[in-house]
């Protein structure tokens, strides 16, 4: 049983029987289904009661498309950029978008104008679907750009479209039109899905090439993994997912709507967090499956509205996206009054995302992200010799899978970077592998900083600092942080002559990211550390003052 997984160059291979993956693209892989149950509710908003059965979302997504290739003029290959959300309107518009043939590139609702411009530059979004509520941040970006593009406004309550904007809905009941547009549209499994932004290892967020084969690839490859009892895809049997991680992470997107949908089951969206409102939804709907990040497995074993009774549909619970420790698995369970299947996952933005998981029955190690899922092979490499190591010795992670990206878009030396000569993916974490091919994630040795699951580049937010009138030059690294794992802190190089404004600093910067982005630890100092190629030696300033 111990060779069974470890081969002989050292290389890990997945302990499941390989998975044949469907030669289609990821808009047939998820309807592939949809004869079985039509009258079923696909999405449902768990605070308007807002839904959508599986036939009515298969025939809007349809007429959208239609739509976006008649009235927009949408061409295969085409970005469109999705930022919404959680409503139940969202798989409707990203199947749509796949039916058109376009390419989705997903952008956090919450992004300043600052980091949307920069998003819809990048990927050369041809529209933008939003929420009425955003368009303005929307607008503020494409000045910013000097760019102007169509906005679709996806309306969730009675009031009409912002001026100069096109309703959703419209494009997507509109009974007359021509779908004729559609049998033009020529996708196979190798061309772009999806186009999310991620910082890879170092660096500013990159466009991240994921084709239709990836996903699908992912979703077939969970299956087996995933599979929570026999009965989840039989006529008489509805799982009900909570879908609180946002639909704009691949974590979310992949697994909790194109995998879910394909397999027929009911998605509870909840577009805005509250804690009251998320454990009311859960006794309401029902929900018996929920998919997590660490600062929610804190909140479920702590918060006075988590108990035996709201928990009480509850069967499995699944973590990842960031480091999880056991003992607040075990909070958890304690609010619960009983031990839930619980499970997690390991994966980036860049292999679609799921590399590994635990299975069903899983209670040995919470902490650990089980072997890899089929298809999927390991290495763990001395990241300074490139030698392979052995079980239970730590070193980078590198991958090979049909999950694994095409590559980042127009960015050849990042590719080079994030790939070995043979085609291993380089993950830029560090990991330890046991005999039984069981990964436990140890540490990053990328730069990359993770808040509450989120990603934080810190090239981005030093590009934001060294904007300031008053800053010369700037670093910024990530310091554990007890609920949100980590948060960023920044070390400053002022110009001769100015102040040390943090706070002024810290406003600065907030006007133009997101909310978890935000630096309220800033560190003044007369020089950054850095290699003699200009690298910063975030090592010597974390041990040095952090
Ligand atoms: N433990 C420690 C983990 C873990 C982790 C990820 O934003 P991205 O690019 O992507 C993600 C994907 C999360 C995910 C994928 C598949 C899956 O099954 C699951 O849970 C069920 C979650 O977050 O960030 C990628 C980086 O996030 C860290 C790690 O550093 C990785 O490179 N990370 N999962 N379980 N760290």
């Amino acid at each position: 049983r111990k060779s069974s997984v470890w081969n002989q160059d050292k290389t890990i291979k997945s302990p499941f029987k390989d998975v044949e993956i469907p030669n289609c693209t990821l808009y047939d892989y998820v309807w592939q289904n949809l004869d079985r149950w039509p009258e079923r509710t696909l999405a449902v908003c768990s605070t308007t009661g807002r839904g959508y059965t599986y036939e009515q979302a298969f025939k809007l997504s349809n007429t959208f498309a239609a739509n976006l290739r008649k009235k927009f003029s949408v061409r295969d290959g085409d970005a469109i950029a999705v930022m919404l959300p959680n409503v139940p309107d969202y798989p409707i518009v990203s199947l749509g978008i796949l039916e058109a043939g376009g390419v989705i590139t997903s952008i956090n609702p919450i992004y300043t104008a600052h980091e949307v411009q920069r998003q819809l530059v990048l990927s050369d979004a041809k529209i933008v679907v939003t929420l009425p509520e955003t368009v303005n941040v929307i607008r503020e970006a494409l000045a910013i750009a000097k760019k102007q593009l169509p906005i679709i406004t996806v309306r969730t309550n009675g009031n009409p479209a912002p001026e100069g904007t096109v309703l959703f809905n419209e494009l997507s009941e509109d009974l007359s039109v021509d779908k004729s547009c559609l049998k033009e549209v020529r996708r196979s499994a190798n061309d772009i899905c999806l186009l999310p932004y991620s910082s890879g290892t170092t660096g500013l967020p990159k466009g991240v090439e994921l084709s239709h084969r990836n996903i699908v690839a992912n979703c077939e490859q969970i299956n087996e993994p995933l599979i929570k009892c026999d009965n989840e895809t039989t006529p008489t049997h509805q799982d009900r997912v909570m879908v609180v991680l946002p639909f704009f992470h691949i974590y979310a997107a992949t697994v909790l709507m194109f995998h879910k949908i394909s397999l027929g089951i009911k998605l509870v969206t909840l577009d805005k967090f509250q804690p009251e409102t998320f454990f009311d939804a859960m006794v309401k709907y029902k929900t018996n499956v929920l998919f997590v990040a660490p600062p929610l497995v804190l909140l479920m074993g702590s918060h006075p509205a988590a108990t035996e009774k709201s928990l009480q549909h509850l069967e499995v619970l699944v973590n990842g996206a960031a480091p999880l420790s056991g003992s607040d698995v075990d909070r958890f369970f304690g609010r619960a009054k009983r031990k839930l299947d619980f499970r997690q996952g390991y994966g980036l933005t860049e292999t679609s995302p799921t590399v590994a998981i635990t299975q069903k029955g899983w209670d040995k190690n919470y902490s650990s992200t089980g072997p890899p899922i089929p298809n999927t092979h390991l290495r763990i490499i001395d990241p300074n010799t490139f030698e392979n190591l052995g079980p239970n010795q730590t070193g980078e992670i590198l991958i090979k899978g049909p999950q694994v990206m095409r590559g980042y878009r127009n960015n050849p030396e990042a590719n080079n970077e994030a790939f070995t000569a043979d085609g291993w993916f380089r993950t830029g974490d560090l990991a330890v592998v046991d005999e039984d091919g069981v990964v436990t994630i140890a540490d990053r040795l990328k730069e990359l900083i993770k808040v509450k699951g989120f990603q934080v580049p810190p090239a981005e937010l030093e590009a934001v600092l060294r904007e300031h009138p008053s800053i010369n030059d700037a670093a910024v690294v990530g310091v554990p942080h007890p609920v949100n794992g980590e948060v960023p802190k920044a070390f400053v190089v002022l110009k001769e002559g100015h102040n040390k404004v943090s706070k002024e600093i810290s406003e600065f910067v907030k006007e133009r990211v997101a909310p978890y982005k935000r630096v309220n630890d800033i560190v003044f100092l007369d020089s950054i550390p850095k290699s003699a190629s200009g690298k910063i030696l975030r090592k010597e300033l974390k041990q040095k003052y952090c």
